[in-house]
């Protein structure tokens, strides 16, 4: 929404605290963020939401026009959200901190090779017209966002079109400001937590 100039209040709500269930329990969402209310209009689950705003607010141009572009975008969305459970497990978000030399299990480390190849075919098929997966910023995007921002606070070592991508991730001004809360919050999920 702050790529495309669209403007909302955000309520930060914290994680696995006494108060959380009663926070999110208004929303329909199984006690789970993000979740977006748009008047009385409740949407949950992430790439709902993205595709409510892409419908609702930008006329599909959340997605890429072109036809190819725009299904292997909705693949590889879609890929995201499903997949990816080793790195999900091994490399926890965490924007507070910076590790070195981390031990991957062969499974995570297919998995970082997958995502690595998949933002190489997106880049060189499609990505002329900009420095995003398919040139101009889409929803593709929006899901891997986290995924770069783990790959640079786990130092997965990156080259050519995979480093450049994640720099471009780690500048986008919505991004920044996303990372700069985060380092104000003080709270820790113990379970995210890896030495
Ligand atoms: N598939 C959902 C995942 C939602 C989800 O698990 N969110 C996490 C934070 S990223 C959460 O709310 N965890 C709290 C909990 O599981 O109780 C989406 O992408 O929206």
């Amino acid at each position: 929404m702050k790529n495309f100039q669209i403007s909302f209040e955000e309520r930060r709500v914290a994680l696995f605290t006494e108060t959380t269930a009663a926070e999110l329990a208004e929303y329909n969402s199984d006690f789970k963020v993000p979740v977006l209310k748009d008047d009385e209009l409740l949407v949950w689950d992430s790439l709902s939401i993205l595709e409510y705003i892409s419908e609702q607010y930008l006329e599909n141009r959340g997605w890429p026009a072109e036809t190819k572009a725009r299904s292997l975008a909705r693949s590889i969305s879609a890929e995201m959200h499903s997949s990816y459970f080793n790195v999900r497990n091994e490399l926890p978000m965490n924007c507070r901190k910076k590790f070195e030399n981390i031990e991957l299990s062969k499974s995570a480390e297919r998995e970082i090779e997958r995502i690595k190849a998949l933002w190489r075919k997106c880049r060189g098929e499609h990505g002329n017209a900009g420095e995003w997966l398919f040139g101009e910023y889409s929803i593709a995007d929006a899901m891997f966002a986290p995924i770069a921002l783990r790959f640079d606070g786990y130092s997965i070592p990156l080259s050519g079109v995979e480093d450049a991508y994640v720099k471009s991730v780690l500048k986008h001004p919505g991004i920044v400001e996303w990372v700069e809360a985060g380092k104000l919050e003080t709270e820790v999920i113990e379970a995210d937590e890896i030495s």
